[in-house]
């Protein structure tokens, strides 16, 4: 614990120099995560400031149901200062994923650490809680997950739940939902809790949230389902590159037909972008090399609740709850074509109509999401 102790005092900026980053890497991470944080530039030094003076904030990392795709991910993430930033001693130590360890010691080691931390650590929690049958089917160390999340959470400062299952409930909580599992907020009631979805996640998310609190010692501003504005405020359809296809009316109808090779929406091919708010169009993976969509698949809406009951994923959805555009996609698919043959002006009219449709459009969900981000 002695090393532990001596780890914990040193701020964001000794710890990454201690771990062989330079000064410029730094500063560049400090500016990147300054603009996705949605900061003013005026505000990188404000940020630099904060990374080399604030003491790195204790985490306590649980896994419950889940597949481990949310740290594999995490750790993977192409940006060099991501996953360093995150895990300390302490989360490499008591992360069930990551720790070398094993046996009764870790589980002496993270009670330690959680009653050293008190009050100051932040839990982040991957994985769903099963509740049925008195929670038999997640235990680790002979105890339940919702024994283990009830008392992980009772000193934390805030909870961060990563990952689709955590937030949401996951694909274990698919119908029939046999084990009966749920989201943390449904156990934990009494705490600050940023919901931090997607199968996986953006890692560089996770760290912007960690930053925030970091920096401001508040958590970010959250829409109305619990995520974090600056990283959940638009859709991934309102930043998609294959947008203006969509707006002209240019689908791919299959994998392997010409018009997917030419880059067009994926609309038809079931993609849940226009229903789905994620930073994917804008931050994309890896430190921006892609994203499902221009890797030529649609979106699947993983970051969006009950995703996994609403497939099928490749086929256009004529049912996506108060979505209402795909009549508007068809009508302005069949305009286009007119408009080729005829007037560019038709054309260009038929755009402006389905845009007005679709917004007009919108899920409740949606509608719920902007009034909620213009407040
Ligand atoms: Fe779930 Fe994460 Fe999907 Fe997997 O931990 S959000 S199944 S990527 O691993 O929890
Ligand atoms: Fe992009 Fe999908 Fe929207 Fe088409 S429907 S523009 S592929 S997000
Ligand atoms: Fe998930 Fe869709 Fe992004 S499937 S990774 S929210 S593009």
């Amino acid at each position: 614990m002695g090393t532990l102790q001596k780890k914990k005092s040193k701020t964001y900026y000794e710890s990454l120099m201690d771990k062989g980053h330079s000064r410029r890497d730094f500063m560049k991470f400090a500016t990147f995560m300054t603009a996705y944080m949605g900061l003013e530039s005026s505000m990188i030094g404000q940020v630099v400031k904060a990374m080399e003076t604030k003491k790195r904030i204790p985490v306590i990392w649980e896994h419950f149901q889940e597949c481990t795709g949310c740290t594999e991910s995490f750790l993977r993430s192409d940006h060099p200062l991501v996953a360093d930033l995150i895990l300390d001693n302490i989360s490499l130590d008591y992360s069930n994923t990551l720790m070398a360890g094993a046996g009764h010691n870790v589980e002496e080691a993270k009670h330690q650490s959680m009653k050293d931390n008190y009050g100051k650590y932040i839990l982040i929690v991957e994985g769903a809680i099963p509740t049925k049958d008195d929670g038999v089917y997640c235990t680790i160390a002979g105890r339940t997950a919702e024994d283990i999340l009830k008392e992980s959470a009772a000193g934390a400062a805030a909870i961060i739940t990563f990952g689709s299952c955590s937030a949401w409930g996951g694909v274990q909580a698919a119908h029939p939902n046999p084990t009966g599992s749920v989201p943390v907020d449904i156990i934990i009631k009494d705490k600050p809790i940023i919901k931090v979805p997607g199968c996986p996640p953006i890692a560089e998310v996770m760290t912007g949230v960690v930053m925030h609190y970091a920096i401001f010692g508040t958590i970010p501003e959250l829409d109305n389902m619990g995520r974090p504005k600056q990283f959940y405020g638009k859709r991934v359809h309102d930043s998609c590159y294959r947008r203006p296809h969509f707006d002209a009316g240019q689908f791919a109808k299959s994998f392997d037909s010409q018009e997917a090779k030419n880059g067009y929406c994926l609309y038809k091919l079931g993609c849940r972008g226009p229903v789905t708010y994620n930073a994917c169009g804008s931050m994309e993976w890896n430190n921006g090399l892609s994203y499902p969509i221009k890797s030529g698949y649609p979106c699947i809406g993983c970051s969006e609740d009950k995703f996994w009951d609403n497939g099928p994923f490749v086929e256009r959805l004529v049912n996506i709850p108060g979505m209402g555009i795909e009549a508007t996609a068809d009508k302005v698919g069949k305009i286009a074509v007119g408009a080729a043959v005829g007037s560019a002006v038709v054309h260009a009219v038929a755009t402006n109509i389905a845009k007005r449709k679709e917004i007009k459009n919108r899920s409740q969900r949606g509608k719920a999401n902007e009034e909620n981000i213009k407040a």
